[in-house]
């Protein structure tokens, strides 16, 4: 039997599902998401693996032009550079319409790569109207690109996600798995732990999120836990890297009430990831400006 792999990039404008789709073929959460724009700050890949095929999907951040600092120019630059090496791409957009800035990222694809149209958030169409409108943003992307293939999805719910996984199969190319079959990410769990922080600081803060909010995994120590046998105990120190004052203030909330909830909630979903107990110890510092030091960027680790 032949085996098929293929790098598979997701692209498109913040907050469109990119991540959530990641996810749902997965299987699990390797990816953070959020309401907020620009949740995703890396080059995250996540792995699925089934006899004789292997999918490798590279989830990349919201490409946006609404900030013009250092990290927004780094985020654009890791998402344009995720489609250099990739076999296709997944060009992702809302079921319920199309904006010039999807137009402009389907721009940004290079013309050789097979381009798959998801279009997510199908679960919002719900009026025989909503349903007029959406067959006719089919026949306008027919008529805009050669698609390899349309296929509206819902990540949230899982509908029709195996469909856009079967015409992937059809345009990969013949190859040996990369990955082991039960790893699921190139990512490591240190990295993935101060993902699920910044996750909770994202779900947690809302709007009143600042956008320079970053998150840095000062100290990592895994060792066999002393009181579930066979299972791993992690401690961990982490800081919260926000540019003011006020800031500041805003994460740690009424008597510490809200990094409490961070630090709560974090450190259910790191547990569940590693399958063990998990110390975590948060602290939250003032860096001015980081997100306009380019320096600093890359020392946030926003590669
Ligand atoms: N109704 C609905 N909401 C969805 C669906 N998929 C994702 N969402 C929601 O859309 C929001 C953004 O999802 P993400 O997966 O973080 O989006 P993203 O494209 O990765 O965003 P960035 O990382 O910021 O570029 C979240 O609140 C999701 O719960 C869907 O199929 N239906
Ligand atoms: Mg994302």
């Amino acid at each position: 039997m032949t085996h098929r792999c293929a790098v598979v990039a997701i692209v498109g404008r913040p907050n469109v599902g990119k991540s959530t789709l990641l996810n749902q073929w997965v299987g699990q959460k390797v990816s953070i998401t959020s309401r907020k724009a620009q949740t995703t700050r890396h080059r995250v890949t996540g792995v699925f693996t089934r006899p004789g095929l292997q999918i490798v999907f590279v989830d990349t951040p919201g490409i946006q032009q609404r900030h013009n600092t250092a990290l927004n120019r780094q985020l654009n630059k890791t998402a344009v550079q995720s489609l250099s090496d990739v076999d296709l791409a997944l060009w992702v957009i809302e079921a319920t319409g199309l904006t010039p800035q999807d137009e402009a990222i389907l721009a940004m694809i290079p013309s050789s790569l097979p381009v798959i149209a998801v279009l997510n958030k199908s679960d919002r169409i719900r009026s025989g109207r909503d349903r007029e409108a959406a067959f006719a943003l089919g026949d306008r992307l027919a008529a805009m690109h050669r698609f390899s293939a349309l296929v509206p999805v819902s990540a949230e719910r899982g509908s029709q996600c195996e469909i856009v996984v079967h015409e992937i199969e059809k345009l990969a190319p013949e190859g040996e798995p990369r990955f082991a079959e039960d790893e699921v990410s190139d990512r490591s769990v240190r990295f993935l732990a101060g993902e699920l922080i910044r996750e909770k600081l994202f779900r947690l803060l809302g709007d009143e999120l600042p956008y320079e909010t970053t998150v840095v995994i000062d100290r990592f120590d895994e060792q066999p836990s002393q009181r579930s046998p066979g299972h791993i105990h992690a401690d961990i120190s982490a800081s919260i890297i926000v540019a003011k004052a006020s800031q500041k203030a805003v994460v740690i909330g009424e008597h510490g009430s809200r990094i409490r909830r961070i630090g709560t909630e974090a450190r259910a979903d790191i547990a569940r990831l590693i399958d063990g107990t998990v110390r975590l110890e948060l602290w939250v510092k003032v860096k001015s400006g980081w997100a306009d030091d380019a320096a600093a960027v890359r020392a946030f680790g926003v590669e």
